[in-house]
């Protein structure tokens, strides 16, 4: 059995929404990060990074979005969540959910999480202040030159969809109008129509 570590409104939902896309069987631990629920010894156990997602297999733990959510679309090839037998294309979503991990999601943690890199009050608000234009240079990049459409990587939808849906969700929050991206707008769209997605957020607090 495999159990998600996750807490709403984070990262974590990405994970969460394929857990239901792919149909397998899981228990979800949720995990109150607003309340240090990240930062106890039996959480740091379970991941030292201190940070959600993490999936408790029966190998032992994983962490880090991307390699989690590959891990779940080779565990269920009949998804086809992924080109697992195309090393190029699989190479192609892998960028995209790296450029996800490693910039899109740090530039927005700048605002909610400074304290991570700075102490002073004038470096946080100076943090803060970049995060709307900085979201909007990731987003329109993701716009005009990543996003393949109808789906993140073209025709089919992909483990790519839901970490899109779930970083574009921070927009708002950021000071961004995600209708200034009409094909992330129309994907987030039809993102929030699915059932694994209503699923997945409706996933008690
Ligand atoms: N690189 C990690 C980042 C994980 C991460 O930063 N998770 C955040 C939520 S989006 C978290 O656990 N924050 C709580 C904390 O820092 O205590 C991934 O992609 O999974």
């Amino acid at each position: 059995m495999l159990t998600l570590f996750h807490a709403p409104g984070t990262c974590s939902l990405a994970s969460l929404i394929i857990l239901h896309e792919v149909g397998v069987e899981h228990d979800v631990h949720l995990v109150n990060t607003m309340a240090g629920g990240t930062r106890t010894p039996e959480y740091l156990a379970i991941n030292p990074k201190g940070r959600v997602p993490a999936l408790k297999t029966e190998r032992g733990i994983l962490t880090e979005t991307p390699a989690i959510l590959l891990y779940l679309a080779q565990i269920a090839p009949q998804a086809g969540l992924a080109p697992l037998a195309d090393p190029f294309a699989l190479a192609e979503l892998q960028a995209f959910n790296s450029y996800l991990a490693s910039t899109v999601h740090v530039a927005h943690a700048h605002r909610p999480r400074g304290s991570r890199w700075a102490d002073e009050e004038s470096s946080l608000e100076d943090m803060k202040r970049r995060v709307p234009g900085n979201m909007t240079e990731c987003f329109n990049l993701i716009e005009t030159g990543m996003f393949k459409g109808p789906w993140v990587m073209g025709e089919t939808y992909t483990i790519a969809d839901p970490y899109l849906y779930t970083v574009g969700s921070w927009l708002a929050g950021d000071g961004v109008d995600i209708a200034a991206f009409p094909r992330v707008h129309d994907h987030f769209k039809r993102m929030g129509q699915r059932e694994a997605v209503k699923k997945a957020l409706g996933t008690p607090a």
